[in-house]
């Protein structure tokens, strides 16, 4: 495969948050949350189409069951090159269409009942079995990663997810030889996900990937966001976090894990096959049909940045695809 990868470290360290900063910025955020202060200081937020509403911060501190296991420890392999986007902007700015089509959707994802959670280990594995979130929470290495999130619509934000890796859910299921994909299904519940009345939608939101991708280091689930438990519009009670792909790839509120010998056909591919395909790597050389890639808005910010190969995890990635041909196999679109 004719790519040439720059390598994470490549990438200048200097431009990362220090911890510092970014545990005042939270607290700064949360001041903002408590307090009648918010509205004398909203104008830190102008000047960007996200400014989120005041009660957003407030939503997200909900009581939730699994609120003890947060925060875990982040695990300083997983490195920025920028700064992590401001907590209220990436729970306000969201993509989940069962909610609706349009960014502001987060309000209306409060609906969604995350316990009972039962999720579904089934297909290509020794026992099918079913879990509960808190069961799996209790039994998974949990961790914080920084992780950039490269949306195929050309925006991107950094968060800490927190949550473990996808290789540990792999290890516990056990899947059979022959399985060589694990497709990962979103739940179906049209009475509270009004998103879901949309017949011409294929519900549930499926996506896949190869086990050997599933099964690399960075594919992570993602429990938890900003040290607490995932709130609801950014895929409660779990969901995938696979950042060297458009963030399409990244399934939210997981109710069945599948291991299969059939490629996965997804939600956005049954869509638009021409558009969204399984693969959706990262690459800015590749536009998608309607724009280009080359560049993305970072929320919160209004310059443009390069979009990176791989979004910049060539270095973990891209082995991966070392015997397939990008333009043949569609490995970025
Ligand atoms: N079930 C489901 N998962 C989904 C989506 C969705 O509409 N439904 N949108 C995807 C897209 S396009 C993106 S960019 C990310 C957005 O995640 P965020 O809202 O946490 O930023 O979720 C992905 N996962
Ligand atoms: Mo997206």
């Amino acid at each position: 495969m004719l790519i040439k990868i720059k390598r994470g470290w490549e990438l200048p360290e200097h431009a990362a948050t220090p911890e510092h900063l970014y545990w005042n910025r939270r607290s700064l955020l949360k001041g903002l949350a408590a307090g009648p202060i918010l509205a004398a200081t909203s104008g830190l937020l102008s000047g960007c189409d996200e400014a989120p509403p005041r009660e957003a911060a407030a939503a997200v501190e909900e009581p939730d069951p699994s609120a003890g296991f947060y925060p875990v420890t982040r695990n300083m392999r997983y490195r920025l090159d920028r700064e992590i986007t401001d907590e209220a902007l990436a729970t306000t700015y969201n993509n989940f269409y069962e909610f609706g089509s349009s960014k502001n959707v987060w309000q209306k994802a409060q609906a969604l009942p995350i316990r009972p959670w039962t999720v579904r280990i089934g297909g290509m594995v020794e026992n099918p079995f079913d879990i509960g979130i808190d069961e799996l929470l209790a039994k998974m290495p949990l961790e914080e990663r920084l992780y950039r999130h490269r949306c195929v619509e050309a925006w991107s934000m950094a968060v800490p997810w927190s949550g473990f890796p996808l290789k540990a859910l792999v290890d516990l299921a056990r899947p059979l030889s022959a399985a060589k994909y694990l497709k990962m299904v979103t739940f179906l519940d049209p009475s509270v996900a009004s998103g879901q009345k949309a017949s011409w939608y294929p519900w549930p939101y499926v996506e896949g990937l190869t086990l050997a991708e599933a099964t690399n280091e960075l594919a992570f689930i993602a429990t938890g966001l900003y040290g607490k438990p995932i709130p609801k519009q950014n895929g409660a009670p779990l969901r995938l976090a696979v950042p060297w792909k458009y963030g399409f790839k990244s399934t939210k509120s997981i109710v069945l894990f599948e291991f299969t010998d059939q490629r996965p056909k997804s939600f956005w591919e049954e869509i638009q096959a021409s558009e969204y395909g399984f693969w959706a790597n990262v690459n800015p050389e590749v536009p998608h049909p309607r724009w280009s890639q080359a560049s993305e808005r970072v929320l919160g910010q209004s310059e443009k940045v390069p979009t990176l190969l791989f979004n910049g995890y060539g270095e973990f990635v891209a082995d991966l695809y070392k015997d397939l041909d990008p333009v043949k196999d569609k490995l970025f679109m």
